[in-house]
């Protein structure tokens, strides 16, 4: 379907989500996240899409909500209409694997948006930040919670109580990116990560995506359970006889998804 927001582009077995807002740094309105979580569910649903990649421009991944769009809301507005809830749960829900790409300013609304994703591949001029105090909120989408997991409270709190932004490399050095690339080659890295995903078995790659996630929730013997009875469950697959099998032949996995 058309867009307005983003591009969707799929490309083999990865779709690439560009989000398309460039007169607004990206900033995430509705239109813009909905759409989002339109596209997300269509690759979801697509077989042949097996990875997807999230990205902004080299400028902005995006700068945040929509300040224009929040700024004459009362609190009766967004707790009624549960501003951003089906938004981020229509990111959160994907099974597949999503790398968030980002270039630029990933800030607010957009920082928790690349955090969502699975894991972030930063180009050397990123920029992190959580600076909803300087606009007299807080984070909303996960910069006070998912963030202080990821980095640590120290620095969330710096984060978010001074709005600073955090530089690529520091973020590396934080744990909240994967790695650093740069900017120039940040779209084909991000392509060849989600490439090298889709060659795997789609049933390790979906086990995978959940125990990690669940892990985050569950405290940790629950989590340790849970991911033992994945791993185990896996030895109902053909793709373990087959991955296994290659393994011992030293030959390439050919795995069929079963
Ligand atoms: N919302 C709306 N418009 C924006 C936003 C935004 N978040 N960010 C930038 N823009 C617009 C500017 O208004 C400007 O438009 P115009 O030319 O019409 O005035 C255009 O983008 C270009 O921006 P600047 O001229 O400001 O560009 P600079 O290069 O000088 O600065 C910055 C870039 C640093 C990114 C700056 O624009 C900025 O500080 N933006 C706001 C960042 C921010 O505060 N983000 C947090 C927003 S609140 C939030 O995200 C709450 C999260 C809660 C859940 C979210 C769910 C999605």
């Amino acid at each position: 379907m058309a867009y307005e927001n983003i591009i969707v582009d799929v490309d083999d077995s990865v779709c690439l989500i560009r989000l398309d807002r460039p007169e607004a740094m990206n900033a995430l309105n509705l239109d813009l996240l909905r759409e989002l979580g339109k596209a997300l569910g269509e690759a979801q649903k697509n077989d042949k899409v097996r990875a997807i990649v999230l990205t902004g421009s080299e400028k902005a991944f995006a700068a945040g909500a929509d300040i224009k769009m929040m700024s004459e809301k009362s609190f009766v507005d967004v707790y009624t209409e549960d501003l951003f809830t089906a938004e981020e749960r229509a990111v959160t829900q994907i099974r597949k694997p999503i790398i968030a790409a980002v270039a630029g300013y990933a800030l607010g609304g957009g920082c928790e948006l690349a955090i969502m994703c699975d894991f972030i591949i930063a180009a050397d001029n990123a920029k992190f930040g959580q600076p909803e105090v300087n606009i007299g909120v807080m984070p909303g989408m996960g910069g006070s919670t998912r963030l202080t997991r990821l980095v640590g409270r120290a620095k969330a709190m710096d984060m978010a109580l001074t709005g600073r932004f955090m530089e690529a490399e520091e973020a590396e050095r934080a744990g909240l990116v994967s790695r650093v690339v740069p900017a120039k080659k940040l779209i084909e890295e991000a392509t060849a990560a989600a490439r090298r995903i889709a060659e795997k078995s789609a049933i390790s790659v979906m086990a995978i995506k959940e125990a990690v996630r669940r892990a985050d929730e569950m405290p940790l013997a629950e989590a340790l359970l849970f991911e033992r009875r994945l791993f185990h469950a896996l030895f109902a697959t053909e793709d373990q006889k087959e991955g296994m099998c290659a393994f011992v032949e030293k030959r390439e996995p050919q795995f069929r998804d079963r």
